[in-house]
């Protein structure tokens, strides 16, 4: 501890007590139990390649001799309340903690830039990214700190979770374990921003004008009507934005408005890219997501996938639970919104799979059993199953859920139309778009709460009756119907504009009267949902118009899931052209660039859902075998 003192007394600006945890953005931290008391807190200030300081604060237990690793987490939320106090699964065992204001966050020097790509110029000594940070911390940290086992652990959900992600470009030889958890891997793709090609409009919105306000990013967007669907609607073009609030002062917004398109600047942002092109898994590496993850669900699926394409020895493991955006983290796990887990999953996670995961790669300690490469907790069913490949590739085949011209769903192809229509119809209006929850819908991170957190397990039958929304539904199903794996809708449709998005929501009726769960009865949970905007539907790079009432065959990822639908719930289907404020209204109209869009753009258009023949829509569901297969099933239900 004395060399500790000695080196950083030279750097540090001050000794801080700080007790609380680095908690997701807008998330209010836990209150500060006594834990923290028992570490010696040291402030650093620790210097990276180009000379810019990182604020660094380390907690050491207090007296300890044993040579330790050292648990890291980097932040732009500030490191003001972090502390030990919210990783009590791993202060049991043992670690040195240190956080990091993120660069240009806080007390952190530089510049912070949104999302920093990684550096394009590898041969210049000075060049700096995310990864340089993490690697500059490393080495002064195993360097400078005593009692060190020269092993560091990295971990952090969202930002700080694509921070973690970020290490792997570049990984300290000290490095010997991650945790990326709800980290993005692709912000035009399908995590915070955009949806492939859709623009997540209050999200984008009021996450920029909060962080790249000042270099707090703690200042809300000041809204004159707490109904934020009606100021939305009420905004019109999203070129009113510059012109009457951020008057071009916020990066993040000017780079939405200069790169609608899939272009250069979003594919040298995406990680995976970067993955996909590394030889190998150079970090053991569990990465973690949620279910219901109202943030970036994509980004976990989409940075283990390419990481598993090389992963020759076996470092690469995946955790998908029942959560919201870092639902795992804190608290019990027992309950999404109405939805019961009938277990406490994030306390099982944090104790069972975390700690026992990080004391193994950072502490030599043996597992009691190998780490599975993937750990689901299958909904429906509520239990924990573990797979040998992600989605699995045994026991599951891949099956047509058609869409039916009698608003059913069957896994028979539709008949071909005699006399009724091919297609069902709805009319999508701008000014009247469908909501995506329920009025009033909160700021994102208002003050006093916000139904931001728990809008996708919202009940659907509130918008179920809009003319706006066709709803599709199988009978009530008279076996349970498991679906683990990729699923992928594949609409046949056509608009009478030139442009349009099409939202496809997959959702689970509870019985009518359920005797089980009285209060969930007729209650329609979403299972997976996702929109995509039409005019990409050729290429991401370039957009193209729809030729008006002439279908078109729209794929939409709607991701992996392990759910079952159960003996006596019906399958249902809702689909929808708006979901709105979180994605921006389609003009309907093909413009070069919809954030120029001008307000006369906007216009009515009627969408036809095609239903036999060629164009018969459909979801590719992956249906697991029954159980009686017993070679087919998954390894394991924990
Ligand atoms: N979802 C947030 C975020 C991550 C990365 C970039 C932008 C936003 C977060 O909660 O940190």
């Amino acid at each position: 501890m004395k060399q500790l003192r000695g080196i950083v007394s030279a750097l540090a600006f001050g000794i801080t007590s700080i007790y609380a945890a680095v908690p997701l953005h807008g998330q209010t931290p836990p209150p500060r139990p006594s834990v923290a008391a028992n570490f010696d807190t040291t402030d650093v200030m620790i210097p990276m390649r180009d000379g810019v300081r990182m604020h660094t604060t380390i907690y050491s237990p207090h007296g300890n001799t044993e040579a330790l690793p050292i648990i890291f987490v980097r932040t732009p939320y500030s490191i003001e309340r972090a502390g030990p106090q919210n990783y009590m699964h791993l202060v049991a065992d043992g670690y040195i903690f240190a956080f990091q204001d993120n660069r240009g966050k806080y007390k952190s020097e530089g510049t912070f830039v949104m999302q920093r790509a990684p550096r394009q110029n590898r041969q210049d000594p000075k060049a700096i990214d995310e990864a340089t940070d993490a690697y500059d911390s490393d080495d002064w940290l195993t360097k400078n700190l005593p009692h060190t086992n020269g092993k560091v652990g990295k971990l952090g959900g969202s930002y700080p979770g694509w921070l973690t992600t970020m290490a792997l470009l570049d990984p300290h030889p000290a490095l010997k374990a991650i945790s990326p958890q709800a980290s993005p891997a692709d912000m035009w793709m399908g995590d915070d921003f955009h949806h492939q090609g859709a623009f997540r409009l209050s999200y984008g919105f009021e996450y920029a004008a909060r962080m790249e306000s000042d270099s707090k990013g703690q200042k809300n967007f000041a809204f004159d009507d707490p109904d934020t669907y009606a100021w939305y609607v009420k905004l019109g073009s999203l070129a009113h934005i510059n012109e009457k609030y951020l008057h071009d002062k916020i990066p993040t917004w000017n780079d939405y408005v200069a790169h609608p398109d899939y272009d250069e600047f979003w594919q040298r942002q995406a990680v995976w890219h970067y993955l996909d092109k590394q030889k190998t898994v150079p970090i053991p590496t569990m990465d973690v997501g949620g279910w219901w993850d109202q943030e970036d669900f994509y980004g976990p699926q989409r940075i283990y996938k390419s990481l598993e394409a090389h992963d020759t020895q076996n470092r690469n493991f995946i955790v998908l639970g029942p959560w919201n955006h870092g639902g795992w983290a804190n608290g019990k796990g027992s309950n999404l919104g109405a939805v019961e887990f009938g277990s406490n999953t994030s306390e099982y996670y944090r104790t069972n799979i975390e700690a026992p995961w990080f004391a193994h790669y950072l502490k030599d300690r043996p597992m009691a059993k190998p780490q599975p490469e993937a750990i689901v907790f299958q909904t429906g069913t509520n239990q924990w199953v573990n797979y040998d490949t992600w989605p699995p590739k045994r026991g599951v085949v891949q099956k047509k859920l058609y869409l039916g011209g009698d608003k059913g769903l069957s896994f028979s192809p539709p008949k071909p139309a005699t006399g009724a229509a091919a297609y069902d119809t709805y009319v999508s209006d701008p000014k009247s778009p469908v909501p995506y929850r329920h009025a009033p819908i909160q700021a994102t991170y208002a003050v006093g709460g916000s139904g931001w957190r728990t809008w996708l397990v919202e009940d659907q039958r509130f918008v179920a009756e809009r003319p706006d929304v066709l709803v599709y539904s199988t009978p009530v199903l008279d076996e349970d119907i498991t679906v683990t794996g990729q699923i992928t809708a594949h609409m046949f449709a056509a608009t009478s504009g030139t442009d349009s998005d099409w939202v496809v929501k997959l959702i689970d009726v509870y019985p009518d009267v359920d005797v089980a769960e009285p209060s969930m009865a007729g209650f329609q949970l979403m299972i997976a949902n996702d929109v995509m905007r039409g005019r990409y539907r050729t290429s991401w790079e370039k957009p193209i118009a729809a030729v008006p009432n002439k279908p078109a065959e729209y794929a939409i990822d709607l991701h992996t899931n392990a759910h079952v639908f159960k003996k006596g719930h019906r399958i249902m289907v809702q689909v929808q052209s708006s979901l709105f404020p979180i994605i921006d209204m389609n003009p309907q109209k093909f413009v070069p660039n919809i954030f120029k869009a001008r307000d006369s753009d906007f216009q009515k258009a009627t969408q036809r859902i095609y239903h036999t023949g060629l164009h018969a829509s459909y979801i590719q569901l992956p249906v697991e075998t029954p159980v009686s297969d017993a070679a087919k099933r998954p390894v394991s239900v924990r």
